[in-house]
This record gives C-alpha cells, structure tokens and sequence, in this order.
C-alpha cells in the first residue's frame, strides 16, 4: 500500500483527515484510549458488522505539526504520524505502545521456485509457502518480549507470538494441531503484552485475513487481507483488562444468559430416536447426576431439511419436549444453514419464489452438497432473510425448544468450497462470497437471537461455530470437531481462555471430545477442566465410543456426579461474573495473565486458568499423571479442599489423584453458593451459602429470575457481602426489588465441599 509524503491535514472535532500524496486516511479518537484508523480507498463503503452502534465519548485532543510529522495528543496517548504514513503510537507518558516498521518485509526464509516445485511434487500444499503481498496490509514492530493474546478459537497455546495465523472460517475435519492456522472462527483482534505496557488491535475487515506474529521475521508482524479496506482500532486502557473492555465496549459483550445454561449439558450425534434420548434423560436422574439441558442432533429432522421432524423415529412434535420438561429437562436442536433443494418443501419453495438463496455470477441458484444432499445458502446477510428464517423458529418453540444450534455456517460444504463470486448481500448491497464468508455465522446466529428473543421473551440461548468479532452479543460459542485427544484437553485451557479475552465469554468444548474414542482417565480429567468452562456440554461423534459418564464404569460415575455437582454448587459465582461481564466485557474463565500481567511466569501458561478474579482451577491434562505443578502468583491462597494457607509467587507440588482437580481461592474471597440440584429449577434457590475464605474483603452478588430481561427494569437484588479483620460477615443490601433469599448461610473454607 502506497501513501508518499503526508501533504496536508483538516480536523473535524476528534476525526482528522490526512492526505497523503497517493492516499488518505481518517483517524478517529473514539475516546482517550480508543483510536478508529481507516486508509481511504475507492472501495464502497464497508458497514462494520461488529461495531454496531456509532462509538465516541467526547475528549479532547491536540494536533500540531512539527516539519513532517503531525503529532495528535489525547489524555491517554500521543500519535505521531510521518510520510508514507508510518505512524507510531505510544501512553501520554511516552510508553511506546505500537510502532511501525520501517524496514521492507523479508521472508526469513525465502524459498526459491525450484523449491517449490520440489515441495508441491512431494505432495505437500505450498500456497503458505510463497512470500506474499496482500492489497490490504501493514506490518508493525516486534521487540523482543512481546506476547500476543486473544484471535478467538485458534489452536495452540495461549501466547501466539512466533506463530501465523489466518481468518477464513474453517471446517476442517483433522485433529486441530497447533499448526491450524485457522478453525471456524474469524475474530481479528490481538493484544499485545509488551515488557512495559500493553495495548489492542482490532482489524475490521472481514475478507480472508492473515497475521504473522513473528513467524516471517522476530523484527515485525503483519496483518494483511485480500480485499476491502485497511480499517482497524488501536485500543489502549494501560492494562490487559482495560483493553479487553475498551474491545467490547466497540463489538459489544457477551449478555448475562438464562440461569438454567449454566448448568450441565448432554449430547451426542447420534441419539437417533426419541428412546435414546429418553433413555439417556432417565440415567442422569436415576445416577443422581445433575443435568439441565439434552441436545438434538440432525438426526431429529426429516432427511436432514430445517425445520421438519422426523415423526417415525421422533414421536409426535413436542410430545418428546413434555416429557423431558417434566424431568426438567431443557431442550436444545442443531440447524443448519443448507436447505434441501426439494420442489415441494416449503423452506425450498418459500426461498425460491423470494430470491432468499445465494446465487452464482451469473444469477443462477448457486448449489452445494451437505447433510440434506443438494442444497442452498440462505442469504443472511439481507435483514428480510434473517426475520424469514427466524420466523420459521417459531414452530419449534412452539413445540418447547428451549435453545438453538447452529452448526456447518462457516458455511461448510460437501462438494467443494463455495466459490468466492458466489452473490450474497451486506443488508441490499450487493457483494460476494469473498466478502461475506467469515460473517455468515455471525448473521446465522443474530437472525436466530432475535427471533427467539421475539418469540420468548427470555434471553436466548443460541450456540454457534462460525461467527465473527462481535457476534457474543448475539451468541454462545463452541470450539468444533475437537478428538478424544489429550492434547486437545490441554488445548481447551488456552482456546478457551483466548475466546474469553476476545470478547466471548460464554465458550466452551466438546467435553470428552467430539471425534475419536474417550478413555475412562481422559473423561474425568475432562470433566474435571471443564466444570468451570462457561459452557459444560459433553459431546461426541457418531461412530465413536458412547461417552456419557455410564459408558466407563463406576469411577468415571462417581468423578462426573463429584464435579458436575461442584459445577452446581458453583452456579451463582458463575452466574455474578456474567451479570458482571455483561457490564466490564471481561470473561469468566481468564488467564492469569489477565490479572498478573507483570509476571512472567504466567505470560505462558497454559495448564491453569481463573474463574473470575477470586480462584484458579488447575486441572489435570496429562494421562498417567496423578501429581499437578501449580504456578499460584503473588498474594495468599487458600486450597479448597483442605482449607491449606499457601503464600504465592512460587510453583508447588499438589497430589492430584484421579478424582481431583486442584483448585485455590484468593485470601478474603467471598464465594456464593447454593445447595446441589439435579437441574435448575428443581427447587427454589431459597438459600445461599457463602463460602468465606479467610481475610479481608467484600463480594457483590447479584439475584434475579433467572430467565427474561425484568432486571433490566430494575427487578433484581443486589447484595454486598464484606469480611473484616476479624472475621465478622456483614451483609448490606445495594438494590432490593427482588424476593431475597431465606437463608444466607456463611460456610468455612476446608470442609473439602460445602451445602
Ligand atoms: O459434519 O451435526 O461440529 O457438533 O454433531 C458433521 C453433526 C456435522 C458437526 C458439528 C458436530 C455435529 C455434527 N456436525
């Protein structure tokens, strides 16, 4: 990209517009830490799809030009801007933060032609290979500490410095390795810890995407994309949780969900009739294993077409969703965006005579392969397609579906990638598959948020494997195909974590593993790591071994009812960091790194993740091991098991046998809890527990119905829980406008469990 000698500059209160000789670029101070960059190009005007609402909080700022360089001052940052636009940002007290690299990018490695034939006739794929000049790049500063988190799903380990990745929303049946550039999700934006400082970068565009973290060269990185615009955000705030909350203060946060998706969930594919889901609903509640919420797969659907059911296999409509009601069962079905091309049914018939389905170059229906045979891609990006098939929801809510999945929206396809001319519209414009891709997901799952938020009145509760930067506003996310891998538990903490930093906290993986075959060992680990995963659903494949916790024996039982009874007693604590989250956008399941982002022994770990602010759960991932190394930071710790006091900064040994996941809980934390329940609703929550771990502190708690928006209106209590010096337990009530607890029952630590 060519910009030459920066000519001249107009302000326009906090938007400046800089003319360069071959280009010219806006720089919007959206707030003092918030900077809205955008290279102008004769390209049509992009709407942003993760920033919805115009963002700018008035402050002030102060441009001057000293020879070449044009300086603009915020309360927070200074933006220093020179030919050929190279600009470099740094923290008002002249912290560098971002810097432009000035040298010409040089593959580390580059790799002749001949070489490349060599490669290419062994087999192996070497379009990664060349060294590439994408139309829309810059490329930026390395030092030598820098860290980079967040970029949503991508495989690996939580810091991505020295690894590329790309956005293009990926459905991609091999094991995930950490060499994956991409899976099924785009979210372009990366922090940067740096040795001093910190600081966000989120790139708005949503064409296929690449950034190179220090692979091609320690000296830079890169972020490049093969069309649109370069149009990105710089995000200060001094700190990683500031940052984190400057992102979603732009693409929103992830809302506070129904109580009752808290809790724990089962499903495979395929439960193939209405038996084996009964059957399975029965075992839970015979086993006394909690479980709120029961999956149906494709297989409830007539040849695999949207919105049918299968009567012969399924039963009567709703005649399944009653029962598994009165166990206390929610109901969740999968639906796919490819709709059977079939002359006679109705999504077919009704999409064809309204022009709803994506067409090819030259208007004719564009036609692909999956699950139903041949079919069409509904062309969500049109309001008026999203409110037609959300509409179509209402049939099955109507037949008692509590919740939506949604599945293969990368879009994923059988026969052949869809072509990137394909036609699809952003709202009425019209534009292309290249364009579109990485936000059919992200439309899928806001046409169905909305609809069920019409239709019920309760706040969604939508599961998506596609999406793009922002769509936690409208959806819960989980990580795909994962195996019955012991690398891919490990790989849970850090993916999970990342998700969490990009702005969607309600994550979660296939518990068990989705692909391959789950070992007794490898479930109760899992279940262990994932009881505090925001979103607990045990999943797996058609074909592979059966993995409710029954299928392995009586251990594996007595592990998951220890754990998912945890996970329940656990609910309100989970429950306070998402009525938080929906406020600061910070996650429930973080790294440490997040809070202790100065200490270097948690810039890479990977094994340990907080649930809020207060405890650290250091599962087991390794099989054989029966002993954890814990890394516990600075300050005091308690063990919730045995009630031990641990001074941190340091690594210690646990003894973690099989049926233990160690977990620690910060001095003068104040956990809510409530009693166990087979599912949410069983009972009234009439009484809360608070487990008090030594030393001082406060805890607000935040109670509500649970389920529909009345909180927003101001129906909720809000309590404010303090511990002195000595012990005392004092509750204070902040906001009373709900029915409050019968019994606050305070509970000392290292009774191993309480209630
Ligand atoms: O190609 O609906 O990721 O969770 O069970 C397989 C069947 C299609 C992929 C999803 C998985 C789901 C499966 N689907």
């Amino acid at each position: 990209m060519k910009y030459g000698r920066l000519i001249s500059y107009t302000q326009d209160g906090q938007q400046l517009e800089l003319a360069f000789e071959e280009n010219g670029v806006l720089l919007e101070v959206l707030k003092e830490d918030v900077v809205h960059i955008r290279v102008r190009d004769d390209l049509p005007p992009c709407r942003s799809k993760a920033v919805e609402e115009k963002k700018s909080v008035p402050t002030e700022i102060s441009v001057s030009r000293d020879g070449q360089q044009l300086c603009v001052t915020t309360p927070a940052l200074k933006i220093r801007i020179g030919d050929d636009f190279r600009m470099d940002i740094s923290g008002a007290d002249e912290t560098p933060l971002l810097k432009d690299y000035c040298g010409e990018r040089t593959a580390a490695a580059a790799i002749g032609e001949k070489e490349l034939k060599q490669i290419a006739a062994e087999g192996h794929d070497i379009t990664n290979l060349k060294e590439k000049n994408y139309p829309v790049q810059t490329v930026k500063a390395l030092d030598p500490d820098d860290a980079f988190y967040g970029l949503g799903d991508k495989t690996g380990f939580l810091n991505k410095r020295n690894y590329e990745y790309e956005n293009w929303n990926t459905d991609n049946p091999q094991a995930h390795n950490e060499d994956f550039h991409a899976l099924y999700k785009s979210i372009p934006f990366l922090i940067c810890k740096k040795k001093t400082g910190a600081y966000g970068l989120f790139f708005d565009n949503t064409f296929h995407s690449y950034l190179n973290l220090g692979k091609e060269s320690p000296e830079y990185f890169y972020y490049g994309a093969d069309g649109g615009s370069l149009d990105y955000y710089f995000l200060g705030g001094g700190t990683l949780p500031q940052i984190v909350s400057n992102y979603t203060w732009l693409t929103g946060t992830t809302p506070l969900p129904q109580l009752w998706t808290l809790g724990y969930q089962q499903s495979r594919w395929g439960y193939v009739c209405a038996k084996d889901i009964r059957e399975v609903a029965e075992k839970y509640r015979s086993l006394q294993i909690p479980c709120d919420v029961i999956h149906l797969d494709i297989d409830y659907m007539e040849d695999y077409k949207v919105f049918t059911w299968d009567e012969a296999e399924y039963g009567k409509p709703g005649e399944l969703f009653a029962e598994l009601k009165a166990g206390g069962y929610k109901a969740v079905t999968i639906l796919d965006p490819g709709t059977k091309l079939e002359p006679g049914y109705f999504m077919y018939e009704e999409g064809m005579k309204n022009g709803y389905f994506a067409k090819d170059k030259d208007g004719n229906l564009y036609v692909n392969v999956v699950w139903p045979g041949e079919a069409n891609y509904p062309d969500f990006g049109r309001k008026e397609v999203r409110d037609w098939w959300g509409g179509h929801h209402k049939a099955l809510v109507d037949m008692g579906v509590s919740g939506i999945w949604n599945d293969m929206n990368e879009p994923a396809s059988f026969r052949g990638p869809l072509p990137l001319d394909v036609v699809f519209h952003d709202e009425e414009r019209e534009t292309d598959h290249a364009e579109m891709h990485n936000v059919y997901g992200h439309f899928m799952a806001k046409a169905t948020f909305e609809a069920l938020k019409e239709q019920t009145g309760k706040r969604p509760f939508v599961i998506t494997r596609a999406c793009y930067a922002g769509t936690q506003k409208y959806s819960t996310v989980w990580t795909g195909d994962n195996q019955s891998l012991w690398s891919h538990l490990q790989m849970m903490v850090p993916q999970l974590c990342n998700l969490g930093m990009s702005g969607f906290s309600f994550c979660g993986t296939d518990v068990g593993g989705f692909g391959a075959d789950a070992t007794p060992e490898l479930l109760c680990r899992w279940v262990e790591a994932a009881c505090f995963s925001p979103l607990f659903r045990n999943h797996s494949a058609m074909g592979t071994r059966r993995q409710e916790p029954w299928q392995f024996g009586e251990e594996v039982i007595a592990v998951s009812r220890k754990y998912i009874e945890l996970r329940y007693r656990f609910l309100p604590y989970l429950y306070d960091l998402f009525y938080q989250g929906e406020r600061t956008g910070l996650p429930v399941m973080r790294p440490l790194v997040l809070h202790y982002e100065d200490d270097p022994n948690v810039r890479d770990l990977n094994g340990e993740f907080m649930v809020g602010e207060q405890m650290i759960a250091a599962p087991v991932l390794e099989q054989g091991a029966v002993k954890k190394i814990v890394y516990l930071p600075e300050g005091i710790w308690y063990d919730f098991w045995t009630g031990e006091k641990i001074a941190g900064g340091r690594h210690i040994l646990r003894d973690a046998p099989l049926d233990c996941c160690p977990i620690y809980l910060k001095a003068g934390s104040i956990i809510p809890m409530y009693a166990p329940v087979q599912y949410v609703g069983e009972k009234p929550y009439d009484t809360l527990y608070l487990l008090i771990v030594p030393g001082e502190g406060s805890y607000e708690h935040f109670q509500d119905n649970g389920t529909d928006y009345a909180y927003r209106q101001g129906e909720y209590n809000s309590y404010r829980f303090t511990q002195d010096r000595e012990g005392n337990i004092t509750t204070e009530m902040l906001h009373h406008q709900y029915p409050e607890y019968q019994n606050i029952i305070p509970e000392p630590l290292g009774n191993g469990c309480i209630c």
